[in-house]
């Protein structure tokens, strides 16, 4: 994609961009139909099968969420990848703490009727039974060596969409997942031991479905609800 020709521009090194690919209408067309088909048979899932997923791949997800682009480029998020069972188990703990508190008092009875056609409570055995969580963090500030506070730039935008990818990725490895929002999300950070400056953002558990396993019968909105076109 890149050749090796370095120039600078104000000051700072340049290589040239070469566009991977360019096709024709007829054949970009097809292409993001099935792109948009691929993506469209993505599922949330929430009962995994213990089946182990290689350490490897699971690093490959994460080099692909850290290619997403982030505000001044300062790639503001750091993905924890737990398998060993005792930090999952204490995960799961902590957790479930959390949501049995949120389902109980915390949730208005709205939401959680807005909830109920997709079957979640406070019960979140996935976070055991999965062979990998991902928590995605993202860093609100830096420190510098010189011990100076720096705040980073759309912060969730970037994050956001880092987590995007890593979905995006699971899928394409076929894998599955699920964004999983305990809320407070603290004790992430405390129980992985993260600074003060990075906050847990989403918790992905990673890995096969169960064997026998039925999602919601959901649909998603039609383009003609989710866009305007201005021609
Ligand atoms: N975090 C809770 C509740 C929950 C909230 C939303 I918004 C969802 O789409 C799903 C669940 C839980 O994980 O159960």
């Amino acid at each position: 994609m890149h050749d090796s020709n370095i120039i600078l521009i104000n000051g700072y090194e340049h290589i040239s961009f070469h566009q991977d690919a360019v096709y024709s209408g007829e054949k970009m067309t097809e292409r993001s139909k099935a792109y948009f088909e691929w993506l469209d048979r993505r599922r949330s899932i929430r009962m995994f099968s213990d089946k182990p997923v290689p350490k490897a791949v699971i690093e490959n997800l994460i080099r692909a969420a850290s290619t997403a682009p982030s505000g001044a480029h300062k790639q503001p998020w750091t993905f924890c990848a737990i398998s060993d069972p005792e930090m999952k188990s204490k995960i799961r703990v902590a957790a479930e703490a959390e949501e049995k508190e949120s389902y109980e008092h915390r949730m208005s009875e709205r939401w959680k009727k807005d909830l109920e056609p997709l079957g979640t409570d406070m019960h979140k055995p996935f976070l055991e039974t999965a062979p990998w969580l991902i928590v995605a963090f993202k860093k609100v500030y830096e420190i510098d060596e010189a011990g100076q506070k720096h705040n980073n730039y759309y912060v969730n935008e970037s994050v956001g969409i880092a987590c995007g990818f890593l979905i995006s990725a699971i899928h394409h490895a076929g894998l599955v997942t699920l964004t999983h929002t305990p809320s407070p999300m603290n004790f992430l950070g405390e129980l992985l031991n993260r600074p003060a400056y990075e906050k847990a953002f989403i918790l992905f558990p990673v890995g096969y479905a169960a064997d026998e396993v039925y999602v919601p019968n959901i649909h998603r909105k039609p383009l003609e609800e989710v866009s305007r076109f201005y021609e």
